[in-house]
């Protein structure tokens, strides 16, 4: 058996990667490490959780005494736990370079003594980069971070190289585009407005909705990680984009159209603090590795509509109950709204 050491996996993304690659890899057993934050729901490990090939266990990657031996136990690394949402980080950064910085630091510390270890896959994003006007970043861009999430993830991502130019740990870097699909927390922006016009609640949009992200399928992005792990390079950075620019106030329609909902639910409202006008990747250097996207963004988009229709029971309990999103979202949201 691999021993496969996934950070994070109750997440959104962790946790897509961690269903995909039990059902893809029968060779795999994977430990899911996760301190269960807000944004980490065991119920998104519902379909691994009773498999022999899966292990969880509850807890911090900064803290050594539980993170160290499991690395230390493991041949791959897959480091997705992170503090991930740009407007928390703008409301207060301390959780972000505890968690992102220090304990990325702690984890490739462990690797330095990790007798099997051949691949630590440092989950980075295409927020490292900064905004870009125009064209698409390349792998070797400079880092132009310009919140406290991305400077975190920056700090992370270069710190992770140095562990590989030091100490020749085996890390690979990933950096992504925005990510959609099931079983994102509803604070991110596509199940933010998906549950909110389900509600008929204002959707709202920030500043001119003129930003622009390049959305990825989760799934597409589970086989992009794979692929760097078997055929990645150590010491490499991979851009894993979806291709799919769409500016924010056009995604908003596509949404209420899917929806059949009016669109006169969108609410503009005070821009977002330093907000980054638009991320775009080359990609070329993964799909010269083999791996394409393959999920349109328009069917992508219909099914994650379908799915948060489907699956209220997941998201109704943290939107209408949680007394700490309920705080969050007034906090973010309460005092917003232009005149
Ligand atoms: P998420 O917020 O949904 O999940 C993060 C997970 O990490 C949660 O399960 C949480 O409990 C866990 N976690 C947080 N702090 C921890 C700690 N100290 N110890 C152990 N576990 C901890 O995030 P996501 O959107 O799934 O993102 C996963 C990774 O992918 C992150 O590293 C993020 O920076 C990166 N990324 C995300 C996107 C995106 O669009 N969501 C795009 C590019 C890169
Ligand atoms: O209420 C909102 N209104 C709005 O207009 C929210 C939450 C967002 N937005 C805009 C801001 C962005 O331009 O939508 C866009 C997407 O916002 P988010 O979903 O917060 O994502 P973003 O800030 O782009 O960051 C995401 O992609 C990169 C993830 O959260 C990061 O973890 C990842 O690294």
């Amino acid at each position: 058996m691999i021993t496969v050491l996934v950070t994070g996996g109750a997440g959104f993304i962790g946790s897509n990667f961690v269903r995909w690659a039990h059902d893809t890899h029968q060779d795999w057993h994977i430990t899911t490490l996760d301190k269960l934050t807000y944004a980490g729901r065991l119920e998104n490990l519902e379909a691994v959780m009773h498999s022999p090939r899966h292990t969880f266990v509850k807890g911090d990657i900064a803290d050594a005494a539980v993170a160290a031996p499991l690395v230390q136990d493991a041949d791959i690394v897959v480091h997705f736990a992170a503090e991930t949402h740009v407007d928390r980080s703008i409301q207060s950064a301390a959780d972000f370079l505890t968690t992102d910085v220090i304990g990325t630091f702690v984890l490739l510390e462990a690797a330095r003594q990790a007798p099997r270890l051949r691949r630590f896959v440092q989950i980075s994003t295409d927020e490292v980069y900064g905004s870009v006007p125009t064209g698409h970043s390349v792998e070797t861009d400079e880092l132009r971070p310009r919140n406290p999430y991305s400077a975190s993830k920056a700090g992370a991502d270069r710190l992770a190289y140095s562990y590989w130019a030091t100490y020749n740990v085996p890390v690979v870097i990933t950096r992504a585009s925005n990510n959609y699909g099931p079983n994102q927390f509803p604070e991110k922006v596509i199940p933010l407005f998906i549950t909110n016009a389900i509600d008929g609640v204002p959707l709202p949009l920030y500043g001119d909705g003129l930003n622009v992200r390049d959305w990825l399928h989760v799934d597409d992005h589970c086989r992009g990680i794979d692929v760097v792990i078997d055929h990645g390079v150590n010491g490499e950075v991979y851009n894993i984009g979806g291709g799919n620019e769409v500016k924010n106030v056009d995604l908003t329609h596509r949404i209420l159209e899917l929806m059949g909902r009016p669109q006169t639910l969108i609410r503009p409202v005070a821009d977002r603090p330093g907000h980054d006008r638009r991320y775009a990747l080359d990609t070329r250097k993964l799909q010269g590795l083999g791996w394409a996207p393959t999920v349109p963004f328009d069917a992508g988009l219909a099914a994650t509509v379908r799915w948060y229709t489907d699956h209220e029971s997941w998201w109704r309990p943290i939107k209408d109950q949680d007394a700490a999103f309920k705080a969050y979202y007034a906090a973010q949201y309460g005092n917003r709204a232009k005149a």
